[in-house]
């Protein structure tokens, strides 16, 4: 028999304010088509359906349909992981029919009497045995499985009470020759090599669980880690992560993603296969001179990027620049990196050993590691002196390079004194009251 296993959807994700809902529908019609190729026998998504407990409706609808389409061609289950609702997966599965329906979605572990295993019929005398753990909060005890007296365990101790409460229900109705179990989880597990996309809460050490002691299974789908890898070599039976299907966050760059495709049957060892999925922009960083992006420029498709762009002296217009010469890829963002602000001027180390550093130096240590605008450093240094002399003079600052920083260029006239309390006024008289402006902005 055949299971496809695909996970980690985060339907919703965006990436730098960029919504991923195109990359969504393009990898998820190739997973649609290719359940349609490999004709599976049942279909499971380890979770993170969505990105957020909250979905917009859009991503909702877009998700019923698409896992109604993959429900068509198998029975297919899907678990809530860490980025799910439980109660939101709760209302999905009321909805689309409960037990018996070719679509669960399986929002809490259950005992094995309470459902907690899933037995999908194959062939004539077959069966595939499924053990779900979706994920498992470490301050939620779920009510209906845990004994108070010991949910207050390690997490991983939790875990193993319930993955040992699933594998004794796996091992106590098993049909010798007839059965192919498999365990499907929302876990980390220790050894695993991660891509610090998936929620850095979640996968700190009070979340890893053993891969040891899984029940006795032909194979483990894992969902969690967007990196599609095999169990750790500790691990007592073969599974995969299966990953996330699109590179999600820039932790995940160069990363090839995968569904995997598992042919098991009672009396032989799993046949585990990823198929790769292409669907989707990939991201990528990019850091050099214009010069080098044009140089690349025509190898590079449609993708989502992020540029450093290093200039000997500030640019105008860079962002129009880069996407000029790649006209096909989202820009997420520019970063100028130009050598002519990288001042030397000012350093910490320049400042005197022993003495607590006064504000100016403070602020010059700053200047020299994130460079000034369209100014010098000594008018930038100078302004800020003259800030600071004013407030301890407790009188308004008069700006005599006020239009060197703000007017180079455009105001016309030579060098003027203005003071702060000037230019408030004259805003004051321009526009609106900042009470004002509320009022109106209801
Ligand atoms: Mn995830």
């Amino acid at each position: 028999m055949r299971l496809l296993h695909t996970s980690d959807w985060h339907l919703g994700r965006h990436t730098y304010n960029v919504a991923r809902r195109p990359d969504h529908e393009a990898v998820v019609a190739e997973i649609v088509a290719l359940a349609g190729e490999h004709r599976p026998d049942v279909i499971v998504h380890t979770g993170d359906l969505f990105d957020t407990g909250r979905p917009a409706v859009t991503d909702m609808t877009f998700a019923i349909e698409t896992l109604r389409e993959l429900a068509g061609i198998a029975p297919t289950v899907v678990l809530a992981g860490n980025h799910d609702s439980p109660a939101l997966f709760e209302l999905f599965d009321s909805m689309l029919g409960g037990p018996g329906s070719r679509l669960r979605f399986i929002a809490r572990p259950a005992r094995p009497a309470d459902g907690g295993i899933l037995d999908f019929p194959v062939g004539d005398d077959q069966r595939l045995r499924l053990a779900p753990v979706p994920f498992v909060h470490a301050n939620r005890m779920i009510d209906a499985l845990e004994d108070p007296a010991t949910w207050l365990g390690s997490y991983q101790d939790r875990i193993h009470v319930i993955e040992e409460m699933l594998g004794a229900g796996l091992a106590a109705g098993y049909r010798h020759g007839r059965d192919v179990l498999v365990f499907a989880a929302h876990l980390h597990v220790g050894g695993v090599s991660v891509s610090n996309s998936e929620r850095a809460a979640f996968v700190k050490a009070a979340y890893e669980t053993q891969v040891n002691h899984l029940p006795q299974v032909s194979y483990a789908a894992f969902g969690h880690i967007h990196r599609p890898q095999a169990l750790p070599s500790g691990a007592n039976v073969r599974g995969r992560y299966a990953g996330s299907p699109i590179q999600l966050d820039f932790g995940e760059v160069g990363e090839e993603k995968s569904i995997v495709v598992v042919d098991a049957g009672p009396a032989r060892p799993a046949a585990i296969n990823t198929v790769p999925l292409t669907g989707g922009r990939p991201l990528r960083r990019f850091e050099g001179t214009l010069a080098q992006l044009q140089e690349l420029a025509p190898s590079i498709g449609a993708e989502l990027v992020l540029a450093t762009i290093d200039t000997t002296t500030p640019a105008v217009g860079l962002v129009e620049a880069v996407r000029d010469l790649l006209p096909s890829c989202e820009i997420l963002e520019v970063t100028e990196r130009c050598a002519a602000r990288a001042s030397t001027a000012l350093s910490g180390s320049d400042l005197p050993s022993g003495s607590e550093p006064t504000f100016a130096e403070l602020f010059g240590e700053y200047v020299s590691e994130s460079g000034v605008g369209r100014s010098s450093v000594k008018a930038v240094m100078d302004t800020f002196a003259t800030l600071i002399d004013a407030v301890d003079a407790g009188e308004p600052a008069a700006f005599g390079a006020a239009d060197a920083l703000v007017g180079a260029g455009t105001r016309a006239g030579g060098p003027t004194t203005t003071s702060i309390s000037d230019d408030l006024t004259s805003a004051g008289q321009a526009g609106t009251e900042p009470g004002e402006e509320q009022a109106c902005g209801r």
